[in-house]
């Protein structure tokens, strides 16, 4: 009798964590935004799906228009643009800022504004330069959420 309802117990707990393994994964799911011929953006794709990332892939021939619907403010451009949870990730955004960006109800969205050389699908060897990643608030003002060195 013990035996089964320890058994049962387990099976109730490996429901419980699968669910919540699927919840995970439904919000780690990211629409990205790119021109056909963007080499680094799919790089970035790839630094995301091996972060973690469920990535739908669309093929855009007008960029800016789809950086103007979003609100990515024309400073703060990069290449591709990824949708999350209704707000952006412009550019070269390393993995772990995005997954800081679903705590933050005050921000509309996240870019490393043109492509710094060192940033995640930017890779050239071992330079890096320094970049920091912006968050642009819900009242349109820039904040530097967080910072690469360079070397
Ligand atoms: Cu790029």
């Amino acid at each position: 009798m013990l035996k089964k309802s320890l058994l049962q117990r387990a099976a109730l707990l490996a429901l419980l964590s699968s669910s919540a393994l699927a919840h995970a994964a439904e919000a780690l799911s990211i629409d990205v935004y790119r021109d056909p011929n963007c080499g680094c953006c799919k790089e970035w794709i790839k630094h995301m799906s091996e972060n973690g990332f469920t990535v739908h892939d669309h093929v855009e021939p007008n960029m800016s228009a789809v950086k103007e619907r979003l609100g990515v403010a024309p400073r703060l451009a990069s290449c591709h643009t990824g949708v999350i949870n209704g707000k952006f990730v412009e550019g070269h955004v390393p993995a772990e800022q995005v997954k800081t960006l679903l705590g933050r109800s005050d921000l509309r969205g996240l870019a490393v504004p043109g492509m710094p050389m060192g940033s995640p699908g930017m890779e050239m060897g071992d330079h890096k330069e320094k970049y920091e990643v912006i968050g642009l608030t819900q009242a349109g003002k820039d904040e530097v959420v967080a910072q690469y060195p360079g070397h």
